[in-house]
């Protein structure tokens, strides 16, 4: 990984400034820039949610149906990652991510993914969050319709108070090499829960996909296609004495109160 250090925030404020004015208005489907573009999804994208008896927390911003697509097309298209914020989940154990990749828009199944999981204390994923875990994963289904289902080897224990960022980086395309017109990420935007970003580097992501390298940039308006599934972990208790402890300390106590008077007799 690339120290955020090395970069230069003059290069990237110029690079996302020319981004910013290639962005097409919501619709336009331009497709050679940073945007959106309106796309037909099945109403209701599968599998159905888990039971909640297996999986308690269930993590998502969706309504199962996308209705667009969303990325940087043509000489634009490069790697980012594009991510949820689910609000404080308390102690979990994440156990699955789902992610939905549209269909048409040269999104390879087979294709290399990375799935990072981040804790962001101040509920603020622009100003950066603590990179968790990642995994590199491949795109099971890109059709629109089936979410690709990626069980994790080992739940991830998530201690630490914040919310919940769970992103998605398309690895299988380099920057600035051989530019598809790919726009992956499936967005849904019939109801804006206002929790979705997109975070960029300059040329590639940063690989492991560390914040501190990048600009993380609010997505208006929509929610990404993302999903996690866990259940909850027992929170951390302070050990406290009970009453058979409290009796033990209580004549300990006096003892020692009973030396120390006789030591100044
Ligand atoms: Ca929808
Ligand atoms: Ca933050």
């Amino acid at each position: 990984m690339k120290p955020a250090m090395e970069r230069s925030s003059v290069a990237l404020a110029c690079a996302l400034l020319g981004l910013v004015l290639a962005v097409p208005a919501a619709g336009e489907g331009a497709d050679s820039d940073l945007g959106f573009e309106p796309r037909d999804f099945p109403e209701l994208a599968g599998p159905p949610l888990p039971d909640p008896a297996v999986f308690p927390v269930q993590l998502v911003l969706d309504d199962d149906g996308a209705e667009g697509v969303f990325g940087f097309g043509g000489a634009n298209a490069r790697q980012f990652l594009w991510l949820n914020s689910f609000a404080s989940p308390g102690p979990i154990f994440l156990e699955e991510i789902w992610v939905l990749f549209p269909a048409g828009m040269d999104v390879p199944v087979g294709g290399d993914v990375q799935l990072a999981v981040y804790v962001d204390p101040d509920g603020d994923p622009t100003t950066g969050a603590q990179l968790l875990a990642y995994y590199d994963e491949i795109i099971q289904v890109a059709d629109g319709d089936t979410f690709s289902v990626y069980p994790l080897a080992t739940p991830l224990q998530i201690d630490q108070p914040g919310d919940v960022l769970i992103g998605v980086v398309n690895r299988f395309f380099e920057t600035g090499v051989d530019p598809p017109p790919s726009r992956p990420a499936a967005l849904d935007t019939t109801l804006d829960q206002g929790r979705s970003y997109f975070a960029l580097w300059i040329g590639d992501a940063d690989d492991p996909p560390d914040l501190a390298g990048s600009d993380v940039i609010a997505l208006e308006p929509g929610n990404f296609m993302i999903r996690a599934f866990g259940r909850s972990a027992p929170a951390v208790e302070i050990p406290t004495l009970g009453d058979t402890g409290l009796a033990v300390l209580a004549v300990i106590l006096g003892l020692v109160g009973v030396a120390a008077a006789r030591r100044r007799a």
